[in-house]
């Protein structure tokens, strides 16, 4: 075996000098995937961490039976919001199998039906939203709105509780906490401890922050347990009411309550950003938008009032192309770890032993040659059935591996697909500042900034 490439490292620092901050750290990483190679390793105050790009080696560590989900430093943070919800739960700990079991039925097709007409209701108050600055000729913030737009969503069909963010000026306080939270728990990961001890303020508003977001949660709770215990047709209904039929047993008070985080954060920061990124895609490329426009006009007619079916999202197949093409290009979150069940050789020469993990850096592997020559460019075409079908299926990740994959998957793409073409059929996107890509970064990734003009369209537009 021989080691995993990686730059001249300093003691105790690593690479950790060299590495930016925040957004611009992923950026680096998929500078230095190019530079370096598919593989390589990172090493930031004795944190150590290889990060692949290599399809044939993604391919491996998709192997389920020699790899598993691995929660490194960073997802260790995260368990101080998360604690043993899904997404931070280890995978030995009982509570992940019991929760996956008994939630795995609230994201089936059948469940995606009951949710529909709530994710419609959602999608006109956004509507409404940019009806208002259409009028006025005020441009909107992109990223917020469709924070605003999602978080609605999971609120409403997860725990029937409307947080009505479009009748607020600023997002739901939730939403402020969580980010800096998030962000607390990504600077504390990237430094040493020693110098977290010093950070006293911070620590006192990440301790706030987590507070306000549990406060919430409590109430949530507490107002399904007081207007309707027996309710069992939404994620919160399953979670206070089902009894797992393999052990009998149901998720405790705490799990609850972790799972409840865990849900409001994983249930619409992703989207959001993925509809965004969406978004800032169409605003640059006006054929890929207007045949777009063709679809949902084929489908929908072009009068003003629109009433979406169940049915009539699986019909807007280019819609999904753009989605997914948005997702290869910037998928939402972006990379996962994977750790061996026993000690291994990957790749026929990287020695890994089961206490080490490796990263796949998602938006370098969604850029290997497998995806064509211009991989960097916005082409929907790429997830025509014809083009899939020609592609290894392990290099596109946007959603995981495995059965620690989402699964909120199937509710994401639907929630987005549904809102994506409501927007296309109802508004022009007037990019008036000419926006350049920045991308934001707490845990997910965002077009930071991105503002568009909405204009209503015309009959003849
Ligand atoms: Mn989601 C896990 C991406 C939407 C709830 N999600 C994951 C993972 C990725 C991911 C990647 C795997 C992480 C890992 O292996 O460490 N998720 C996305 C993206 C979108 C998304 C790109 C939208 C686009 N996720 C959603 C939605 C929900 C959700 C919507 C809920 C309604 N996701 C989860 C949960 C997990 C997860 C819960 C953890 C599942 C598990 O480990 O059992």
């Amino acid at each position: 075996t021989v080691p995993v490439p990686q730059r001249r490292r300093l003691p105790y620092f690593g690479h950790a000098l060299s590495l930016p901050r925040g957004a611009d750290a992923m950026l680096h990483l998929m500078k230095e995937s190019r530079t370096l190679g598919p593989v390589f390793n990172l090493s930031v105050f004795g944190n150590d961490m290889i990060l692949v790009s290599d399809p044939d080696i993604v391919a491996e560590l998709s192997n389920t039976d020699r790899f598993v989900k691995c929660i490194p430093s960073d997802l260790l943070r995260l368990r101080d919001l998360g604690g043993d919800g899904l997404f931070t739960a280890f995978n030995e700990e009982p509570n992940w199998q019991l929760a996956h079991d008994i939630l795995m039925p609230a994201f089936s097709l059948d469940a995606m039906r009951g949710y529909h007409s709530t994710m419609v209701a959602a999608a006109r108050s956004l509507l409404a939203s940019w009806d208002r600055h259409a009028i006025a000729q005020y441009s909107t913030d992109v990223p917020t709105d469709m924070t605003r737009l999602t978080f609605d969503t999971i609120g409403m069909c997860g725990f029937g509780y409307d947080f009505a963010s479009f009748d607020r000026p600023e997002p739901h306080p939730f939403i402020a906490s969580m980010m800096r939270a998030l962000n607390h728990a990504q600077a504390t990961n990237e430094l040493p401890d020693i110098v977290n001890r010093f950070t006293k303020r911070k620590n006192a508003q990440y301790a706030a922050d987590i507070r306000l977001m549990t406060d919430l949660i409590k109430d949530i709770v507490e107002q399904r347990r007081v207007d309707d215990p027996t309710r069992t047709d939404d994620l919160l209904g399953r979670m206070l009411n089902s009894v797992d039929p393999r052990t009998g047993t149901m998720l405790d008070d705490d799990n609850v309550r972790n799972q409840v985080m865990t849900f409001l954060i994983a249930g619409h920061e992703t989207t959001g950003g993925a509809l965004s990124f969406a978004l800032y895609y169409l605003a640059k490329n006006p054929a890929v938008l207007s045949r777009a426009q063709q679809e949902v006009d084929l489908l929908w007619g072009t009068g003003d009032d629109i009433d979406p079916t169940y049915s009539d999202v699986g019909k807007l197949t280019y819609v999904r192309q753009i989605l997914n093409e948005a997702l290869r290009l910037w998928p939402t979150a972006p990379g996962y770890a994977v750790q061996p069940l026993e000690d291994t050789v990957v790749g026929g020469k990287y020695a890994l032993h089961t206490d080490e993990a490796m990263t796949i850096l998602t938006p370098a592997l969604h850029r290997v040659p497998a995806w064509g020559d211009n991989v960097d460019s916005f082409d929907p075409e790429r997830f025509s059935p014809e083009q899939v079908a020609r592609r290894p299926v392990h290099v596109y990740k946007p959603f995981g591996n495995g059965e620690r994959a989402c699964i909120g998957r199937q509710f994401a793409l639907h929630e987005a697909t549904l809102v994506l073409g409501m927007l296309i059929h109802r508004f022009r996107l007037d990019d008036r500042t000419n926006y350049q890509l920045k991308i934001g970064m707490t845990l997910t990734i965002k077009p930071e900034g991105f503002t568009l003009v909405p204009i209503r369209r015309q009959a003849s537009d």
